[in-house]
């Protein structure tokens, strides 16, 4: 492993020489980013299928992401929420008496719930596209896979897996109320990943959670790889962050235990110290990340105002701040077709380049062919790298020498 801090650059700079040609990542271990596959490559295909799956690993992804929700006999599915309606063809198969009103993380919603169909029920649906804008063609066609079924494709394409516990707080009670153990999702998920791939940290998996008790617990249970995510409602145009609206605004865990911790406190010094005590990782959105401020300039020169335009302010610390305390930075979600919130760059190629250069040590894209592409780039060296790097090493004698005053 090799961080390279204030301290160390000196050595980590003479350390890229000699390993010319490779590039020096500012990632935790110096290695390459890794793509993750987005639900799949869910800008081409309806998420969370089968097929999503394999067109990601074909677009060269190193990990696929299924988040997880659970059927009502307590199987492990791949949706991205227990609600139905929005990503499969469930209310054209199932009599609207099957909708029920849920508390799912603080806001009461009337659908069709994966925890009240059984599997063999859930296996009679077939994925939709949810959003407009993209390839309708593929709807009605592929099932939707168990987590066993993601492994058994993973494992087969030498790929790995990075599956999200969807709403801990929320499954536990459903759980329970279908007669099941109050952590039969963690359980489950801990259980079958042990059989696939063993209980080490060297498994090519990493679990992510919203929630953070559910992490807390994961970390008694199992060696795999721990990753907190932190939302937020939006970015202000200063470039601070909006956490003022639930449930975007905190775990929910943290609302039920009453716990005034936002995520945003999660990312200051002592918020990723108690991270840093059960993860080992963290999985901020993007605007976390890197600082960019609405200023009123059309840099885009096309007469609109919009993300793009917004002027770029620089890392925010909380990747270095991360990496110093050991904590991967996996960050979310790198999209085509999403102006909205491709924050100060004109091109998506221009955005991952960006990140790639924060030092972040992944990213989920739900178009990974884009993604990988950015990245090739970024490998190649550039004819003034060394000429920059030389020049750099001489600033740093600079600073050695001045410190030596
Ligand atoms: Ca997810
Ligand atoms: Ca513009």
């Amino acid at each position: 492993m090799r961080i390279c801090t204030r301290n160390t650059l000196l050595l980590c700079a003479i350390g890229a020489l000699n390993a010319a040609p490779a590039q020096a990542w500012n990632t935790l271990d110096g290695q390459a980013p890794i793509v993750i596959g987005h639900r799949g490559a869910s800008g081409y295909l309806p998420e969370h299928t089968l097929a999503s799956y394999a067109k990601a690993i074909d677009m060269g992804v190193a990990f696929i992401e299924p988040d997880l929700v659970m059927t009502k006999d307590g199987v492990l599915i791949a949706r991205h929420e227990p609600i139905l309606d929005g990503t499969t063809d469930v209310a054209s198969k199932f009599a609207i008496s099957r909708k029920s009103t849920r508390m799912l993380d603080g806001v009461m919603t009337t659908a069709y719930f994966a925890d009240t169909f059984t599997l063999d029920e859930i296996k009679t649906l077939r994925a939709i596209q949810p959003r407009a804008n993209r390839d309708q063609s593929h709807n009605g066609l592929y099932e939707i896979p168990t987590l066993n079924e993601v492994i058994a494709l993973a494992k087969d394409k030498g790929v790995g897996i990075y599956p999200e516990l969807k709403h801990s707080t929320y499954m536990s009670v459903q759980a329970q109320a279908n007669g099941l153990s109050a952590t039969h999702f963690e359980d489950t998920l801990v259980s079958t990943l042990h059989a696939a791939y063993g209980n080490s940290r060297a498994a090519p998996v990493f679990i992510q959670s919203f929630e953070t008790t559910n992490l807390q617990y994961l970390n008694g249970q199992t060696d795999i790889r721990l990753v907190q995510l932190m939302d937020a409602w939006d970015v202000n145009a200063d470039g601070s962050m909006d956490v003022s609206v639930p449930p975007y605004d905190r775990p929910y865990d943290f609302v039920v235990a009453n716990d005034p911790r936002t995520f945003a406190d999660l990312l200051t010094d002592g918020g990723l110290s108690f991270v840093s005590s059960y993860a080992d990782g963290i999985g901020p959105w993007k605007p976390y990340l890197l600082k960019t401020v609405a200023d009123g300039v059309d840099r885009t020169g096309d007469g609109i105002l919009d993300a793009r335009d917004r002027q770029i302010v620089g890392s925010t610390g909380i990747v270095e701040m991360a990496h110093d305390k050991g904590l991967l930075v996996h960050t979310w979600t790198f999209r085509d077709d999403s102006i909205g919130y491709q924050l100060g760059y004109a091109t998506p190629a221009e955005e991952y380049r960006a990140f790639y250069a924060l030092g972040v040590d992944g990213l989920f894209s739900d178009h990974p062919d884009t993604a990988r592409a950015a990245l090739a780039a970024a490998t190649v060296p550039e004819p003034g790298t060394y000429a920059m790097l030389l020049a750099g090493l001489g600033l740093v004698a600079v600073v050695v020498a001045r410190r030596r005053l």
